[in-house]
């Protein structure tokens, strides 16, 4: 099981400006007290009961974490460190800074056929990765594709948000209504492994 720091995330890291924020809560910027290095703070609220229906169940931010521990790749978002509070927990992520591939591509007059390919590749060797691993991302949308930072004129491709995912076990069979409407295609997989 994955082990979560029980003291108070503020006072390692001094907690910044929002950088996105969704239905679980909030992605930040936040710095490192005792090296000054940038990284992004996941809080998320915790249910306090299994009646509430606010906040996430301990449980999916366990397997979020799992996951997260058990992907370490240049194309997929980094984890650091988790922190427990009362009613909080705060995943501690590799800081990306150059916003989603989408808006990257929108902003730009053309796209080359060769910008085109490299990002692909980078997707995919991402997915690659995590298919190996026996994992599926489950929401990959242009939303959680980014881009490294704004000042490489080549970014790097960064997966993010493993909230869905799901590592298979072998004959495991998955069903789900879950994920994000517009991109929801298949409902049922069996994975048979290899
Ligand atoms: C950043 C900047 C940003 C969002 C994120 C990281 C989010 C990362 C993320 C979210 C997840 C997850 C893994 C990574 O499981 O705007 O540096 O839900």
């Amino acid at each position: 099981m994955a082990v979560f720091k029980p003291e108070n995330v503020e006072d390692f890291y001094e907690i910044g400006d929002v950088l996105g924020s969704g239905h679980f809560g909030q992605v930040r910027k936040v710095r490192e007290l005792a090296t000054g290095t940038y990284w992004a703070g996941k809080f998320l609220k915790i249910r306090k009961n299994s009646c509430s229906r606010l906040g996430l169940e301990r449980s999916c931010v366990e397997r979020e974490v799992e996951v997260l521990q058990t992907v370490q790749h240049p194309n997929i978002v980094a984890l650091k460190d988790v922190f427990e509070s009362r009613a909080e927990l705060v995943l501690i992520l590799e800081i990306v800074t150059g916003g989603e591939l989408f808006d990257f591509i929108a902003e730009k007059e053309n796209l080359l056929e060769s910008e085109a390919i490299e990002f692909m590749k980078q997707i995919l060797e991402g997915l690659g990765f995590l298919h190996s691993k026996n994992i599926a991302h489950f929401d990959l949308k242009p939303e959680n594709i980014m881009l490294s930072d704004k000042l490489s004129p080549n970014p790097n491709i960064k997966l993010i948000d493993f909230g869905l995912a799901h590592r298979f076990h072998q004959g495991e069979e998955f069903r789900s209504t879950s994920g994000t409407p517009q991109y929801i295609g298949l409902a049922g997989v069996e994975f048979g492994g290899s």
